[in-house]
Formats: structure tokens, C-alpha cells, sequence
């Protein structure tokens, strides 16, 4: 079940505001989850779903669809079923030779009420499930996107700029390097390890966390650039595999000016991988799954779960 609500400083006082402010109070304040702007748990979509069908509440947008029959089996590129690690999971699936672009993930343009939030400081938390030999060819531009969050100047105004969670680095998934880099900036950080060496192909599931802040203001260095997994900090390097190891970005020039804000984010997604292709290692369907997503002000941290807005006792902290 999807459910955002207008809670930033700038919210405006409109009757139907207020009640979403009575809501979110009744659910989440007693409990800490008062910064929380957007989550979405599958668990309230038919099991069943696929990208061909109607958008589910909430979700504003969606990528490419399509389907192929391969190994004796159909599947879109997108399907919501369940065997999630709660109820549902959002699965892309993607076999060798076949679709290697953005396709079957949903996503979420904030409404002009949610952009006039204004919001500079986002934390977004989800678990990705590889199966194992998810791998690929990353061809010459070394990157299998993971995420992308946009910012602009204006509701629904072209992009200012975008930032990136990839995978880059080497002509494997497995041997490449998670990254952080934003168009602005300029700049692509590697975390120290490789996919590969952080475990996570491994058919279980994992927690990411990335924080993005913007700079507050022209002139003033203090963004933020941060990758969690399962709750530990990534190492980056600044420049390339050179330079220090530094534990993510913090009071950093990203050089954004005044007035760009975040307007789009689609974490739970794959991207495309440019001139690449897949590169499993059985000709048959793997798909990487999705759950459990969280934007937030304030950081999440890997354990709370959310129930639909209508069930708040459901609401727990593991
Ligand atoms: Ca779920």
C-alpha cells in the first residue's frame, strides 16, 4: 500500500493537509516515523500484478513495459507477487540476450503540494534480493544503474540534475563497485569493495540506505553523500580507486546553488546498462527483487516496517 503525505516545514494548510496531518500524527509520531514522506511494501497490490496493468495507488508513473515467453515461461519486465520479504515484492525480471533497459519499476514524481516541501535532505531506505549469478557484460560504460533521484527548480521543471546509485567499475556487476555521484558535482565515488566481496549476490535479501543532501544554499559546502548496507557504511573513494578512503560525504560541496529541490526518485528500480548485455550464467528467468521502501527526512535504519496507512497497529519495530 502506497501513502505520502505533505509534512514538510512548508505544507500547506488546507483542510485535507490538516487531516493528513491528524493521520501521520495517530500513526507515526508516537512512534518516531515523523519524517517519513513516501513508502511502499507491495503488500496491498493484488499479487499478480504486472507492469502492463493499471498503476497501483500512489504511483504516479512507470517505466517501459514489456513481456518475452523464454525457457518455456512468460514473465514482464515488472511483476508484483508474492514470496517478498514481507507479502508482496516488486520482481524486474531479465534473462541472456534479452530487454537490458530501464523497464517494469515504478516511479514516483512528487506531487506540486510534495515539491512545495522544498525538500533538500532525503533519506532512502529499500532491500534488493540478487539471486545468485545476477551478473552481466557492463560493455564500455562499466554501469548497471540502481537508482536515480532528480532535483529542479520548478514543479515539474526540466531536471537540474540527477543523482546516481550504480554499479561502475569493471565489466562485471559482480566486479564492479557500487557508486554515489551526482551530475552537478561531477565526481564518481567507488566504494571500497566490490559487489562481489560485499556478499549481497547471494539470493538473500539486504538493506540499503543512501542520503542525499543538497547544499543549503549558493556557496555553501555542506551536502551530504551516504551509502549504507545492512546498516554499515560504505568506504568510498574520491577520486576513482586513488585518494583516501572516506566514510561517505559529509559537509561536502555538491555545488548546488539556492532553490533546487528534490522532484523525482525511483530507488527500487534497475537501469539500464547502455551497450552492456546479461550475462547469467543459465539460460533461464532471474529476477531482482524489491521491498520494504522508505524516503524519510530522517534516516531509517534497516529494521522498522510499515503497514498499510489504514492498519497503524500494524506498525512495527523489529
Ligand atoms: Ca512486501
Amino acid at each position: 500500500m502506497s501513502y505520502f503525505a505533505s509534512i514538510g516545514d512548508k505544507m500547506s494548510k488546507s483542510g485535507t493537509a490538516l487531516l493528513f496531518i491528524g493521520f501521520i500524527s495517530m500513526a507515526f509520531t508516537s512512534s518516531g516515523y515523523a519524517g517519513i514522506i513516501f513508502s511502499e511494501n507491495y503488500d496491498a497490490i493484488q499479487s499478480g500484478w504486472n507492469c502492463s496493468d493499471t498503476l497501483p495507488s500512489g504511483w504516479p508513473s512507470e517505466a517501459a513495459c514489456g513481456s518475452d515467453t523464454y525457457d518455456g515461461t512468460t514473465h514482464y519486465y515488472g511483476e508484483i507477487t508474492s514470496g517478498g520479504r514481507t507479502g508482496n515484492s516488486l520482481k524486474l525480471w531479465r534473462h541472456n540476450g534479452g530487454f537490458s533497459e530501464y523497464g517494469g519499476y515504478l516511479g514516483k514524481d512528487l506531487t506540486e503540494a510534495e515539491f512545495n516541501n522544498h525538500y533538500t535532505n532525503l533519506h532512502f531506505r529499500w532491500y534488493i534480493k540478487f539471486p545468485v549469478g545476477w551478473d552481466c557484460n557492463q560493455s564500455s560504460a562499466h554501469t548497471h544503474k540502481l537508482s536515480r533521484l532528480n532535483t529542479a527548480t520548478t514543479y515539474g521543471g526540466n531536471p537540474y540534475s540527477t543523482l546516481y546509485f550504480d554499479v561502475k567499475g569493471d565489466i562485471s556487476f559482480s566486479g564492479g563497485r557500487f557508486t554515489l555521484y551526482d551530475t552537478q558535482e561531477g565526481g564518481v565515488y567507488y566504494s571500497e569493495k566490490t559487489v562481489a566481496e560485499y556478499g549481497v549476490i547471494d539470493g538473500n535479501w539486504h538493506c540499503y540506505e543512501i542520503w542525499f543532501k543538497l547544499n543549503s544554499g549558493t556557496g555553501v559546502g555542506d551536502g551530504e553523500l551516504h551509502l549504507y548496507l545492512d546498516g554499515v557504511e560504505v568506504g568510498f573513494k574520491i577520486y576513482g580507486q586513488q585518494g583516501p578512503l572516506l566514510m561517505g560525504f559529509s559537509n561536502y560541496d555538491l555545488g548546488y546553488p539556492s532553490g533546487v529541490y528534490f522532484s523525482r526518485f525511483m530507488p527500487p528500480a534497475i537501469g539500464n546498462l547502455t551497450e552492456g548485455t546479461w550475462n547469467f550464467p543459465t539460460n533461464t528467468w532471474y529476477a531482482v527483487e524489491f521491498d520494504d521502501y522508505i524516503v524519510s527526512t530522517e534516516r531509517i535504519g534497516c529494521h522498522k516496517q510499515l503497514a498499510a496507512p489504514n492498519a497503524p497497529k500494524n506498525i512495527r519495530v523489529e
